[in-house]
């Protein structure tokens, strides 16, 4: 992938550790670095690492000096770290940015000779069991492993004790072991079921401990220990009712999430990991697609502990390579995968292959095409049956992409336990009143497997607003109705078990190309965490607790045109969300009537806007502790321009779109036709793309040179005049214009819908003159050969106008048309 650092990088620091470790093993341990590791001790190599996304740990000791007289002993630690594109090495592409390095806590792990074996694909070397769980008991299967490096066997004591919920042992068992020199003993402690277990679910994530001590028989010395926790539940899922937790059905319903942040790339501390798990709870989630890679191990546990069931899944994204060492690594990542995070009681699902036909080679080639397929297949049941040998109490998963027929035809949708589908009907093609249609043709294509909406969602640019929203404009409007569709819809399908949102927060993707360059913005709430409209509506319909929420939130910085000449009221609409049944909203403490919620647990008032300060104030009529705010500042613009207003004009052309610059607090306008005494443009059409994904208009391809995308996406093309009826003095004119035409970055890594038909073009090698009053203001201006394509051109002028003329804007072609993306208009005096 073009745009960021793909090669090696090398991370050396000098480790102290006291002379008592002499005697122990010492290793180093990752909980992650993307893709390839090499660790180096001492300049000899320790031991190579293949996967972005697991954890890995080597044994040190051997490389370590300790000098007899010496408190300590020095040894250096050098990893080198490599991206560069590896066809043998799960993820080969994807929708999203693949930094690199370390990127989780890195530690050195100081053990006796005889210790529970992290070795064991980076695990704790316990592994716990429920096989058979139910109101009256829990029975448990629990796997110990233990490690003597040492060159004599050793007699131990392993003593395990269960502690419930309430921090009391409820159960424990002792065994005597007598551990050979140099092998892995496993022990399977005799413990006895827990009866009448508090059950472990999304309300009550009950939490038993399981700790593991091995003592030393002879001096009863305490040589290791290990606590893992574990629930007790049971579930099932059926591919007609659903999904059931503890004998009751539930919906599980939540989002995707990737595991990056604005400004730092992967490496995210803790606290922003489980403060995700938080808003997913706040968000009233009872599940979570760990997509599409495994993650920190701060976000396991914090469902464990907070109730929000999870599926996790290996990096097999988009394609293969048909070779034995990536179906190797494939599998040596899915049992890391599987051996990490192998006792959560969240977890319920392990999942590979992630859209795995989308893009499939040799289309050209049936035969060779066919044996690619068996390939994909082959790796996929090699996954399959380990997944089942190692782990036989929790489902199976392969999400797919939404083409019914290539997943069927390859056996696909037969393999796995689970069939996931990725949906994005009225986003990249076709409405959001497809789904139940297509749903239900999926459901009695594949009717014996249970079935999970993995990924459904649009793309959402805060800034971005509409009255009128449409399918692929980004707006937030657009983005609530397609949700609010989306979830009565998924909900009414019983034989849906699940559905996860793409996606819990917006992320980077270096490939993208909308709104915001390099970012895919199908968030519920931004990179940065700051929450869009959709996300309001999401507790509203979720959450339990009385929630209200005012969608104006996110849009505090506004202005828009008077109702009537001189009144100097804008009437808009304000969407309030709730699950409260009837909610009243106070405008700068004016009540404007309660409604009741309707459809989609949604009210809208239409609140008169007045220029400056907006107080909003919601609250719930039966209880009005709950409340939600937010504070507008309005730019009430005159329809007649008989007095300038002070806040200028500031107009996005082309467009139909409210945008709002979060950066400079900057808001512009839609684009108007011109009227007597007020202002507008004066011929010309909106630039819209043929056969595009984007539908109405504009580009989607990333403007240089400003952060404001859309204005300089959007455009009237052909345009005539502009015209402000503005009162006699000193004028300022900023002209915004891009060439929209020529040669353009490359397509989307993902094309779920048609294809981007938006071909590359040569460069409309236009020119055009400009006059203000009839001054030339703009002489000869080719957009093209001066500046380029896709790059954002801001010219300003000064003008006077004079007691009855109007400030006029003449625009001149001499080759094609004359264009516009925005203007501002600012009185000097
Ligand atoms: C998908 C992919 C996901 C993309 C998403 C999108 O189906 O699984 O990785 O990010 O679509 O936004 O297009
Ligand atoms: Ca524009």
């Amino acid at each position: 992938m073009k745009g960021f650092y793909q090669g090696s990088v090398w991370y050396i620091r000098k480790v102290t550790v006291p002379a008592h470790y002499k005697d122990k093993e010492l290793f180093v341990y990752f909980e992650g670095a993307n893709q390839e590791t090499d660790v180096f001790v001492n300049s000899q190599f320790a031991g190579n690492h293949i996967g972005g996304y697991t954890r890995f740990v080597f044994p040190i000791s051997m490389f370590v000096v300790f000098n007899a007289d010496q408190k300590s002993a020095e040894f250096e630690l050098a990893v080198r770290v490599d991206t560069t594109h590896n066809l043998d090495i799960p993820t080969l592409q994807a929708d999203f940015t693949f930094y690199g390095g370390i990127y989780r806590d890195v530690s050195l792990v100081a053990t006796e000779k005889v210790h529970f074996d992290l070795e064991d694909h980076a695990s704790t070397g316990v592994y716990i069991r429920t096989p058979k769980v139910s109101v009256e008991q829990a029975e448990l299967d629990v796997d110990v492993r233990i490690k003597n490096s040492g060159t004599e066997a050793k007699a131990v004591k392993l003593e395990t004790i269960i502690y419930g919920p309430d921090q009391q042992p409820v159960a424990s068992y002792t065994s005597d072991l007598l551990i050979p020199a140099g092998e892995v003993f496993t022990a399977k402690p005799a413990i006895q079921p827990i009866q009448k277990p508090e059950l472990w679910s999304t309300e009550t994530p009950n939490l038993y401990r399981l700790v593991c001590q091995i003592a030393d028989t002879d001096s009863g010395v305490v040589l290791d220990e290990v606590m893992s926790t574990f629930g007790c539940r049971w579930f099932s899922f059926d591919a007609k009712e659903g999904f059931f937790l503890n004998g009751k059905h539930m919906k599980l319903i939540g989002t995707n999430r990737h595991q990056d942040y604005v400004g730092i790339g992967n490496a995210l501390p803790d606290y922003i990991h489980r403060e995700d798990i938080q808003r997913m709870k706040e968000m009233g989630s009872n599940f979570l697609r760990i997509a599409h890679y495994p993650q920190d191990p701060a976000v396991l546990e914090l469902c464990d502990r907070m109730g929000i069931l999870t599926t996790i899944e290996t990096p097999i994204i988009d394609t293969i390579t048909e070779t034995e060492a990536f179906k190797q690594n494939c599998l040596n990542i899915h049992e890391e995968m599987m051996h990490q995070n192998y006792n959560h009681p969240s977890l319920i699902i392990w999942a590979y292959m992630n859209e795995v036909l989308l893009h499939p080679k040799y289309k050209k080639e049936p035969a060779k095409q066919k044996v690619y397929f068996e390939k994909v297949y082959a790796i996929a049941s090699a996954l399959e049956e380990m997944t089942r040998k190692e782990d036989p109490y929790r489902y199976t998963m392969i999400p797919n992409h939404a083409n019914l027929n290539i997943y069927k035809d390859n056996g696909l949708t037969d393999l796995p336990m689970i069939v996931g589908w990725n949906i994005y009907y009225g986003w990249y093609k076709g409405t959001y009143l497809d789904v139940t249609e297509q749903m239900t043709r999926f459901h009695e294509a594949v009717p014996d497997k249970p079935m999970i909406i993995a990924e459904y969602g649009a793309g959402v640019d805060p800034r971005l607003h509409a009255l009128d929203p449409v399918r692929y404009d980004f707006t937030q409007e657009y983005g609530t109705r397609f949700h609010e569709a989306y979830l009565a819809a998924l909900n009414d399908m019983p034989f849906i078990a699940g559905i996860n949102v793409w996606n819990f927060a917006d992320f980077g993707s270096v490939g993208r190309v909308d709104t915001v360059p390099n970012i895919n913005n199908k968030g519920l709430i931004g990179i940065d965490r700051k929450p869009k409209d959709v996300y309001l509506f999401y507790q509203a319909a979720l959450l339990k607790e009385p929630y209200i929420g005012v969608a104006a939130q996110s849009w505090v910085r506004r202005a828009c045109v008077e109702d009537e000449a001189g009144e100097g009221i804008c009437t808009m609409p304000v969407e309030i969300f709730s699950n409260q049944k009837e909610v009243e909203l106070f405008h700068n403490g004016v009540s404007l009537g309660s409604q009741t919620v309707g459809n989609h647990n949604k009210a809208i008032f239409d609140v008169p806007f007045i220029n400056g300060q907006n107080g909003l104030r919601a609250v719930s009529v039966a209880d009005t502790t709950v409340e939600a705010y937010a504070s507008v500042k309005m730019d009430v613009l005159p329809i007649e321009l008989d007095v300038f207003p002070s806040s200028g004009l500031t107009i996005n052309c082309g467009d139909y779109r409210f945008f709002y610059d979060e950066k400079y607090g900057q808001a512009w306008l839609p684009e108007k036709p011109y009227i007597k005494g007020s202002w507008g443009y004066i011929g010309g059409s909106v630039y819209t793309m043929k056969r595009t994904r984007r539908q109405q208009h504009g580009t989607s391809q990333p403007i240089i040179g400003t952060h404001c995308d859309p204005v300089f996406q959007t455009q009237r093309i052909d345009i005539e005049q502009y015209r402000f009826d503005v009162p006699p003095g000193l004028y300022e004119l900023t002209l915004h214009f891009a060439e929209l035409t020529g040669a353009k970055s490359a397509a989307l890594p993902y094309e779920l819908g048609s294809a981007d038909t938006e071909k590359p073009s040569r460069a409309k090698n236009r020119n055009f003159s400009v006059s203000v009053q009839g001054q030339p203001a703009i002489e000869n201006i080719s957009l093209a050969k001066e500046y380029g394509s896709f790059r954002a051109v801001s010219i300003k002028t000064t003008s006077l106008v004079e007691a009855g003329d109007a400030l006029v804007v003449d625009f001149m072609p001499t080759k094609e048309d004359a264009i516009l993306c925005g203007i501002e208009l600012n009185k000097k005096f």
